[in-house]
């Protein structure tokens, strides 16, 4: 039995208690209560971990009468909720979020201080939780922060992993794979709710019957089961009193163990179901944009899509709710297609658990459900062999060919026959193997399908789905993405946000489109000097973090040159790897004065997913290349090359506002959107940069003058796609390109040693999927006028203030705006 023990009606029951007072006092009162009452540790006997746990939960308390108050009010006006289905959340770190959100940060640092600690210390303690690979998981944290901050009424549905992203370590240059254990220390952010755990079903058969009614009708005999525990977390809103839930569900065998069993002494055999039970939401996969369709992985999607719908019906609704009027109450949205199976899932419990006809289910759930899509890789497009979901969930796979039969009469209706049109839109794929085509069915289903920025939302019309947006034009739409000012500009660049508030006042951080009054700044010379002054605190900042986190020193007085992202072949790591060498080779020559170049340290951040071989050949080759230019005395001081290990949003946060140049060069085509371009271009760092995902926009906005673009086109790509592309052909015909390939190969910049080159060299001139070779003059030719600009300090500074000035456009608030206005039809309260 779940629900509230007593009369909701009761006096007590109807206001949250009273948090600590909003004083230094108060807060010193309440941290030393959690000190000594909740860690059990005296003040002068606790270690910084025991101050930061005491630290978080105090910051926790002055949140939690926003959390109830937002969920009542919520709960009495009967909401439309936004349910974001997402299986990953990338969050950073919380105390620096809570304390901003909370208006917390000024009374924290007194009260840590009367004390006797540092509150900036304590800040450094926190792991963050890393529920995410990259771009995907990091925008659906920046999507439940906006629409906390907009007070729009939104669940962030998830898999509490107990091992996040892996913790990246480097041996000998190689990639090597730390679990991270970011629960070990506690976690003071989550709230388990084991008593309002619900059941799920796997495996098992399907069974006909006739019910009471006289009508056929099937059921689902399951297998196994396990209980999903939802852990809730907060979502505050920035300075807004609201508070909205992410809730991550954790699996829990239904049967710990059998003692039967047990007592005959097999005790391995008597835990072994709950190991496998649990093993479900041990760990993230670690692989972005190209999943491997793994058994275990479509348990998780299932597990935690199964577990909300359940949840939202069960406890978010009131008790005797309509389940025709669903969409009154819930858009679900579906973060890429992994939670796409909660489609045939809440057509299963409408038709077998609530007696609904078929198509009047179907109408339903068609209201219930939107579907993004974030690719252009046809890897990442997910299948599901019908073996694997037959044998998991056989009820599931019976609803999905139901469907798809319906949708190909359909198909074949109004295409007059078409039989290769069908076959093509078909949500079953016959090769290589019979498998379940999810992208098909959530583009079925969803009333709308969005891609993440202008250029992707189109080739996915054109190239994509083009039978789906041929049939239903008005399905498709774009949101481009965006990210939250709060944390990307903020939190992680005070210095300059204190200069924006001093030059055009407050209220820009809820209304980012506000940065355009800069743009007069730009031209005021004692503006762009303290701007300066504000960039090079920050690489002050990041100098002092990587020689204590790293014990990297990085030089002083360098362009700072940044590419961080997730390693991957079409991101073009490889491409900014020739150019360095070319750099290095161009200052050993005796073709250049090195006195007249610009001095240049390229920061590289990256993590391989563990099973990709070509992504982690590339990261041993940029450290042994790091390694031979940081040894070589003849370059010391023009070029440096640093790979600081475990790259994640916190380092993001302070990598980020001192970079003066952002890498974006993929190839043409291939990146969805980016997000970090975004927080690269908001923190003033230039962009050089493909015609690729949202830089498209990026460039529009900030303008021809104010960003470096390079490369071919997206047409222009496919196009020698056709004609077939011969990287051999480039690599002659380019004496530069030739003279930095040959020099990788000779080994001269893998410290005399060419067997770290071969893997990556060979790739390049065989096949060189991602045409890096084919833009690399180019791109050198781009990177020499980025270095003329840099010589013109008041000329690049003045960009780089107009890029933070035009830049308004890509928060992530404005996103959810679009998101309301084209997608859920929601309208938000600020
Ligand atoms: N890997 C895209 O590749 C986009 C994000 C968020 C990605 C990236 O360009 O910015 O999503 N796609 O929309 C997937 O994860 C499938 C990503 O992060």
């Amino acid at each position: 039995v779940t629900g509230p023990q007593f009369e909701p009606t009761h006096e007590r029951a109807l206001t949250p208690a009273v948090g600590p007072a909003r004083d230094v006092d108060g807060f010193v009162r309440q941290f030393l209560r959690e000190l000594n009452y909740t860690q059990g540790v005296p003040l002068s006997r606790s270690t910084l971990n025991d101050q930061y746990l005491a630290l978080a939960r105090t910051v926790r308390h002055y949140l939690m009468q926003g959390w109830i108050r937002t969920g009542k009010r919520r709960r009495d006006a009967g909401d439309k909720v936004i349910g974001y289905l997402s299986a990953e959340y990338l969050l950073g770190r919380q105390l620096d979020n809570a304390l901003l959100a909370a208006g917390l940060e000024d009374i924290a640092r007194e009260a840590m201080k009367e004390c006797g600690l540092d509150v900036d210390l304590l800040r450094s303690q926190e792991i963050e939780p890393g529920l995410g690979n990259g771009g995907l998981g990091r925008l659906a944290a920046c999507f439940v922060d906006s629409l906390a901050t907009m007070d729009v009424s939104c669940i962030g549905y998830g898999i509490r992993y107990e091992y996040g992203i892996f913790k990246q370590t480097f041996e000998d240059g190689r990639q090597v794979e730390v679990p991270d254990s970011w629960l070990a220390l506690g976690s003071p952010w989550e709230f388990p709710q084991p008593d309002r755990a619900v059941q799920i079903d796997f495996g098992g058969h399907t069974e006909r019957y006739t019910g009471d009614d006289g009508r056929e009708r099937t059921r689902w005999v399951p297998a196994w089961d396990v209980q999903a525990v939802p852990y809730h977390l907060l979502v505050p809103g920035y300075r807004n009193g609201v508070v909205n839930t992410l809730r991550l569900w954790s699996a829990k065998a239904t049967n710990a163990f059998d003692l039967q069993l047990f007592n005959q002494g097999d005790y391995a055999e008597a835990v072994r179901a709950q190991t496998f039970a649990e093993n479900i939401t041990k760990v993230l996969y670690p692989e972005d944009s190209t999943p491997q369709g793994r058994e275990l992985r479509l348990q998780q999607q299932y597990f935690f899509v199964a577990a909300s719908i359940k949840d939202f019906i069960r406890h978010t609704l009131p008790a005797d709710f309509d389940l025709h009027r669903l969409p009154e109450r819930i858009a679900f949205q579906l973060n890429d297609t992994h939670p796409v199976i909660a489609i045939p899932e809440l057509m299963r419990i409408l038709v077998d658990e609530h007696d609904f006809e078929w198509d009047e289910a179907w109408d339903v759930t068609k209201q219930c459900f939107d579907y993004t899509c974030h690719t252009l890789l046809p890897e990442a497009l997910e299948v599901w062999p019908v073996d694997l979901l037959g044998r998991l969930l056989p009820r599931h796979l019976e609803i999905v060919y139901r469907l798809n039969e319906d949708f190909l009469a359909r198909v074949r209706e109004q295409f007059d026959g078409d039989e290769v049109r069908a076959r093509r839109m078909s949500m079953v794929q016959e090769n290589p193997v019979r498998a379940i085509r999810m992208a098909h069915l959530a583009t079925v289903a969803a009333t709308k399908v969005n891609g993440v920025a202008e250029l992707h939302s189109q080739l996915l019309r054109d190239k994509v789905l083009p039978d789906f947006s041929e049939m239903w034009p008005d399905k498709f739409t774009n949101v481009t993405n965006g990210v939250t000012p709060r944390r990307f500009v903020r939190i992680a660049n005070p210095g300059m946000s204190e200069l924006v508030t001093e030059a055009i006042g407050e209220g820009w951080l809820t209304d980012l489109e506000r940065l355009r009054e800069l743009e007069p700044f730009a031209d005021d010379a004692a503006f762009r000097e303290r701007f300066r002054a504000v960039k090079a605190g920050n690489k002050e900042r990041l100098r002092q973090l990587l020689h204590h986190r790293d014990g990297i020193d990085l030089p002083e007085g360098h362009l700072l040159d940044v590419m961080v992202k997730r390693l991957h072949e079409y991101k073009r790591q490889s491409l900014k790897l020739l150019h360095v060498v070319s750099l290095y080779q161009r200052l050993l020559s005796d073709e250049v004065d090195p006195e007249s170049t610009t001095p240049r340290t390229v920061v590289f951040g990256a993590k391989a997913a563990p099973g990709y071989f070509m992504a982690k050949e590339t990261i041993a080759l940029i450290n042994a290349v790091a390694a031979t230019i940081d040894a070589d005395e003849r370059v010391a001081g023009r070029l440096a090359i640093a790979f600081p290990a475990n790259y994640n949003v916190t380092l993001a946060e302070t990598l980020i506002p001192a970079a003066d140049l952002s890498e974006q060069i993929s190839l043409a085509g291939k990146e969805a959107s980016g997000t970090g371009n975004m927080k690269f271009a908001l923190n003033g760092a230039l962009t050089i940069g493909t015609d690729d995902g949202a830089n498209v926009e990026i460039r529009q906005l900030v303008g021809d003058d104010n960003f470096f673009l390079f490369g071919m086109t997206e047409p222009r790509v496919a196009e020698l796609q056709a004609k077939g592309y011969v990287p051999g052909d480039v690599y002659a015909s380019s004496p530069r390109l030739k003279s930095a390939i040959d020099f990788l190969a000779s080994g001269e910049a893998t410290g005399g040693d060419p067997s770290r080159a071969a893997a990556v060299v060979d790739d390049l001139l065989s096949s060189d999927r991602f045409m890096a070779l084919a833009d690399f003059d180019a791109y050198v030719e781009a990177q020499e006028k980025v270095e003329a600009t840099y010589a013109d300090t008041e000329a690049w500074t003045r960009s780089a203030i107009l890029n933070v000035a035009r830049s308004g456009f890509f928060s992530s608030d404005r996103s959810m705006r679009d998101y309301l206005d084209r997608i859920w039809n929601v309208s938000a309260r600020s």
